[in-house]
Formats: structure tokens, sequence, C-alpha cells
């Protein structure tokens, strides 16, 4: 390394350092998955975005239950039955003060995020989208928040408009006054970007968007899980997450609801739990939130997942988000001074969640990340499910980085180091 790549890095390191508010020492004990070897090395995984590690609290609330408290909610008259159920509606509200959702009916747990957009779609979509009305997305979505509105205006005749990113990869906003009209009906926007790590100013869209009568969705799969988020000053219509990537377990989470719009939506999935009277020609429905919570719940997950708001909050979401401000500046700035690295977005952390996308070279992702992989460092190589935006950036796939609270510099130095033996074995250096 040059005099001048090492003098900065000391500088950026000084910085992650003072600005850090976590002890990340402390919380990766909390952390068991952490401690191993992978490929003979010290495991770093940076795959945080496709999916978080589980604290210990997750770990144990879930083994708790079942070793004690499990029986099917809302139905038996018995010890068991009342414990899980107070547990499971107990979660209810632990979760939803977590998102600053006053009103604990407008939370509905889903299987994720995908399923919760999916709820949107055919529910609230069906019923009120009609053909010629439009669609606002932008081509840095997800595929979960591209394909369901797809089937959406295929079934309706409704039309997408896409909002476009500017040269630095952040989303433009300069068309949206011309591509908001009175024809656009819904406004479906990702929070943070999981391929380039952007934030995106949802709440000042949902106001532009709310001013010509369209609804909001936000995709908080991305944000949920690395900042503070209240729905309320979002000022959106709903707003979708997924467990597994804040802490919690795979298989549950969320879509928060305007109640005066879920209370209009017809159900999306039909069978137990979701009914107030059952005969045989036709059924009424129960309210909210049970309406769209058909079948036995996710019990254990739920309670899985109260234990991870519990633990988030125990640290608070303000310190992981300034952590993970300062690990990915330091990160961009160590990146940076390999040769033949290509950071895709932005190329500094301003706005920025703990992800970062890059190629290195011609390299293919797929080869980096299995070389990486053979060092312990685990990232990810793809499209990353959003395939619109590889084909904007001129890329079939990238590899991402993706931070999070127990992350640290020296894992950061792991992987720079892992780039450099990589452009060595591939002849770059
Ligand atoms: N929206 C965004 C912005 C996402 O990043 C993901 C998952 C989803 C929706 C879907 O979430 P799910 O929990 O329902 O699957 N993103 C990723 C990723 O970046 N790598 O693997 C999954």
């Amino acid at each position: 390394m040059s005099q001048v790549a090492t003098e900065t890095s000391r500088q950026s390191q000084e910085t992650v350092a003072g600005r850090s508010p976590l002890d990340t020492d402390r919380v990766r004990e909390d952390f068991p998955i952490l401690h191993q070897q992978v490929n003979g090395h010290d495991l770093v995984y940076l795959d945080n975005a496709a999916s978080s590690q589980k604290p210990l609290a997750v770990i144990e609330a879930m083994d708790r239950y079942y070793r004690r408290d499990h029986a099917n909610v809302h139905r038996g008259i018995h010890e068991l039955s009342r414990r899980a159920t107070e547990a499971y509606d107990g979660a209810r509200g632990t979760i939803a003060r977590f998102f600053g959702i006053e009103d604990e009916a407008e939370l509905i747990f889903t299987s994720g995020t995908t399923e919760a957009i999916n709820l949107v779609a055919r529910s609230w979509g069906d019923a009120n989208i009609h053909e010629g009305d439009e669609i606002l997305l932008s081509v840095l979505e997800h595929h979960s928040n591209i394909v369901p509105w797809q089937m959406l205006a295929r079934r309706t005749g409704a039309v997408l408009r896409f909002l476009d990113i500017d040269a630095e990869g952040r989303l433009d906003l300069s068309e949206l006054d011309d591509l908001l009209t009175e024809r656009t009906k819904l406004v479906a926007v990702g929070h943070v970007s999981n391929a380039l790590g952007t934030e995106h100013p949802v709440a000042g869209i949902a106001e532009r968007a709310r001013s010509v009568g369209a609804k909001v969705l936000v995709d908080g799969a991305q944000s949920a899980p690395h900042m503070p988020v209240n729905v309320a000053e979002l000022g959106c219509d709903f707003f979708a997450f997924s467990g597994h990537k804040m802490c919690g377990p795979t298989g549950v989470g969320g879509l928060w609801g305007r109640r005066e719009l879920l209370e209009r939506m017809p159900p999306f999935l039909g069978g137990g739990d979701m009914i107030h009277e059952v005969r045989l020609e036709a059924s009424t429905y129960a309210k909210i939130p049970a309406r769209f919570e058909a079948g036995t719940p996710k019990i254990a997950e739920v309670i899985g997942l109260a234990a991870a708001v519990e633990y988030l909050d125990g640290i608070g979401m303000a310190a992981v988000h300034a952590h993970e401000a300062a690990i990915t500046a330091y990160a961009l700035d160590r990146l940076q001074e390999i040769p033949d690295m290509v950071i895709h977005g932005p190329k500094t952390a301003e706005a920025r969640a703990g992800v970062i996308s890059f190629t290195l070279a011609d390299v293919h992702p797929h080869d980096l990340a299995t070389i990486l992989d053979g060092e312990g460092v685990a990232i990810r190589a793809g499209h990353h499910c959003t395939q619109p935006l590889m084909r904007k950036l001129g890329v079939g796939a990238t590899a991402r980085a993706s931070f999070y609270l127990y992350n640290t510099e020296q894992e950061v130095d792991r992987l720079v180091d892992s780039l450099h033996s990589a452009r060595r074995l591939f002849g770059y250096a």
C-alpha cells in the first residue's frame, strides 16, 4: 500500500472508531454464529442485506416458547394456548411500537416484504386499480416491488411508470412532477436500495404523491433493519418489512397500513381465523388484523421478531445507523484504494445505508465471491433481484458487501485484503 493510502486508511480508522457509538466487541458476543471459522479463517459475514444473523435474545425467546409455551393461539381453552395467545398478541404491540404505529391492529403479520406487497397488490389493487390508472415505481426496485404490480397491471389494464436514477445512481426526482398526475393511483418505492444502499427521500415523495390523491407504499425491507423508522413521519399509506433482515427469524415480516384503507380491503387469503361467520353459501370476515391473517399464524416467529425489535431498541436504532454510516464511509475509502475497483452508486456515505455494490475489473462477481469465501469472507454476488437496475448500470451482476451492527473496521480490512488476493490471482497485480 502506498504511503498516502496508509495515511488515508489510518485517518479513516480513527474516524470509524470515533464516530461509531457501538461497542462492537460486546455486540458480537450476542451473536453466536459469528464466532466460527469458515474455510480455515474467522468468519467475516458481509451478506446482511440478504439476511442478518440472530442474537441470543431471539434464539432463546423462540427456544423458550417451544420448550414451555407452544400451542395454537386464539382457540384453546387451556393454559398453553392462553400463554401462546398472550405472547403472540403481546408481540404485535411491541413490534408496532418499534415502528411508531399507534393502532396495533394496523400491523398485519406476513411472511415478509414479498407477501406484504403481494397482499396490497391483490387486495387493495384489485379493488381500487382500473384500466388506464397509473402505478409509479422506480427502476431500482427489488423484483418483489415490481412483479406484483406487473401482475396487477395485467389483470386490470393499469399502466406502470418508472422514476429513473441519476448519473451517480441516486433516485432522480426531477421527473416526479411530470410522472405524478391525476391518473396516478399508487406510488410504490423502496426506502433504501438493496443493490446500491442509497436512501430515498420517501417522506417528500409521499407528500407529493398524496397531493395528487395517490396512495403510497414504502418497501422498507432495507430500512427497517438499519435506521429509526416511524411510519407516521413517512406519511405513507403502506409500509412493508421483513423480520429476517432485522435480527428476527425467517418466515415473518409485516405490513402496516392505514386503518381506513385496511378496513375497506377484501381478504387476501381465505381460511380459519380470518372469518366472523361462515355459512355454506357465504361468509363474513373478521376485523383487522385477523382478516388478513388466515390460518395458524407464525407464532414462534412473531415472538422471535418481538425479541429482535426489543434487542435493537436496547441498542438504539440511531446508534445502529450511525455505526453503519461510519463503517460504510470507511469501507468506501478503503475499497477505492484498490486499483480496477468500480463502486456502483454514490461514492460517498451520505444518505446511504451499509450496502456497497462493486465490480473488480472484468472478474465475474461470482468468481470474486468464491475467492472471498475461500478466505472466510461472505458477500453476495448476482443481480440482487434488481435486473432492471443491473441493465441500467450496464452490468449483469455485481459483488455486494452489506454491513450490520456487528461488523467492524477489521472486517472491512479483511474484505480489502481478500480483494487484493483476488486481483493477484486473476493477474491484475
Ligand atoms: N425489497 C427489498 C428492498 C429487498 O432487499 C428484499 C430482499 C425484498 C424486498 C424481499 O424481501 P423478502 O424477505 O420478502 O425476501 N432482498 C434481498 C437481497 O438483497 N438479497 O437477498 C434478498
